[in-house]
C-alpha cells in the first residue's frame, strides 16, 4: 500500500485527501472519505457558522476517524469560524484563498495541525515559517477559486522551496495523476472534483450530471478582471459571466451583484443559474460511485501505474 510521512501526521491509512469545497463538503462526504481510510474535509463555507457546527458535531458521529475543516479566508465570518473550531476540538485544520498566519499561534496551542492552501512558492515559505504542518500546493487546474500556476511546474519548485509535506492538488483525480504527483515530490494529494460525483455527495442530482457529461474542454476561468478568478463548467452562466467581463459599460459590482450565491444555487438547487465549480478533471468523472471505490481507485492505481511505468522504462 502506498503511505507516506503525511499518513503518520494525520493518523490516516492512505495519503488522500478530500477537497474541501464550499457548499459541497459536509459531514457526510467527509466521514465517507475518513472512513475510507484518507482524510475528509467540512467546508466552513456554508449556511453560517453554527451550520458548520452541527456538520463538525454530526461528523463526529458518522466517523471515528480523523477529519478535518476547510476555512475560507474571505469568508465574512472566517475569524468566528476559526475560533469555533477550537471550541469543538476540530483537530485537523486546511484554509484556502489567503493567510490564516494571525490565527496559527491559537490553534498551534490547541494541538491543531495546520495545512493552509497555498499557490506560490513565497506563500508555501511564508506558511512554513509561521509553523505549517503541511501545505496543499494547489495548480490552475483545480476547480473554484484559482492561482496562476499549474500543477506540474507548482509541486517540484515548492517541494524544493520547504522541508514540511507537501500535498498536490489540482488536476489529479485518479491514480495515474496521483503517481505523477508522487513523482513530482508530493507526500499525498488533494482531489476535489472527482468527490463531487461520490454517492455520499449531497450535492444536487443536476451538478453530478454535470460533471459526468463534462469533456475536457468543459471548464472555463472568470473572475480574473475582479482579481477573484474562479474555474467552474461552462454554461450559459458562466459564459455571460465572462462576456460581462469583457464589456466595458458594466462594473464590478454589477458583476458581483449577478454572480452573487451563485455556488450555492448550484449545489443545493441545480439551478441553471448557479455557478458550478469544478477543476479541468471534470472530463474525467465518469459515473457516479461510492468515496471508499473512490479512495481504492486511486491508490491501487497510483501503485499499479509506478510498478507498470518503472517495468516499461527502467
Ligand atoms: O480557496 C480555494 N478555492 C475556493 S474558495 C471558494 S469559495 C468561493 N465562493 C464563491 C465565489 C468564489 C469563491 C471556491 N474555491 N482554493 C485554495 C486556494 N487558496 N487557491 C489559491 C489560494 C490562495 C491565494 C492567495 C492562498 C493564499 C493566498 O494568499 C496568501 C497571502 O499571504 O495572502
Amino acid at each position: 500500500m502506498i503511505k507516506s510521512r503525511i499518513c503518520e501526521i494525520l493518523g490516516i491509512e492512505y495519503p488522500i485527501i478530500q477537497g474541501g469545497m464550499a457548499w459541497v463538503a459536509d459531514a457526510e462526504l467527509a466521514a465517507a472519505v475518513s472512513n475510507a481510510g484518507g482524510l475528509g474535509l467540512i467546508s466552513a463555507i456554508n449556511a453560517g457558522t453554527e451550520a458548520v457546527r452541527d456538520e463538525i458535531r454530526k461528523c463526529k458521529t458518522l466517523t471515528d476517524k480523523p477529519f478535518g475543516v476547510n476555512i475560507m479566508l474571505q469568508a465574512p465570518n472566517a475569524e468566528e469560524i476559526a475560533h469555533m473550531v477550537v471550541e469543538e476540538g476540530v483537530k485537523i485544520l486546511t484554509t484556502g484563498a489567503g493567510s490564516p498566519a494571525k490565527y496559527m499561534p491559537m490553534w498551534k496551542e490547541n494541538g491543531i495541525k495546520i495545512i493552509p492552501v497555498i499557490a506560490s512558492v513565497a506563500h508555501a515559505i511564508k506558511m512554513q515559517a509561521a509553523g505549517a504542518d503541511a501545505i496543499v500546493a494547489e495548480g490552475a487546474e483545480a476547480g473554484g477559486h484559482v492561482g496562476e500556476l499549474h500543477t506540474m511546474p507548482l509541486i517540484p519548485q515548492i517541494v524544493d522551496a520547504v522541508s514540511i509535506p507537501v500535498v498536490a492538488a489540482g488536476g489529479i483525480c485518479d491514480g495515474r495523476g496521483a503517481a505523477a504527483a508522487f513523482m513530482l515530490g508530493a507526500d499525498a494529494v488533494q482531489v476535489g472534483t472527482r468527490f463531487i460525483a461520490a454517492t455520499e455527495c449531497t450535492a444536487h442530482a443536476t451538478y453530478k450530471e454535470k460533471l459526468i457529461k463534462a469533456t475536457d474542454i468543459s471548464t472555463i476561468v472568470t473572475g480574473k478582471s475582479l482579481g477573484h478568478p474562479v474555474r467552474s463548467l461552462k454554461t450559459p452562466f458562466s459564459r455571460n459571466f465572462a462576456k460581462m467581463e469583457n464589456d466595458p459599460n458594466i462594473t464590478p459590482e454589477e458583476i458581483l451583484a449577478f454572480g452573487g450565491g451563485a455556488l450555492r444555487k448550484a449545489v443545493k438547487e441545480g439551478d441553471a443559474n448557479g455557478s458550478y465549480m469544478a477543476g479541468e478533471s471534470a472530463g474525467m468523472v465518469k459515473n457516479i460511485e461510492p468515496a471508499a471505490d473512490i479512495v481504492k481507485d486511486i491508490i491501487l492505481g497510483a501503485k499499479k501505474v509506478i510498478k507498470e511505468t518503472a517495468g516499461r522504462l527502467c
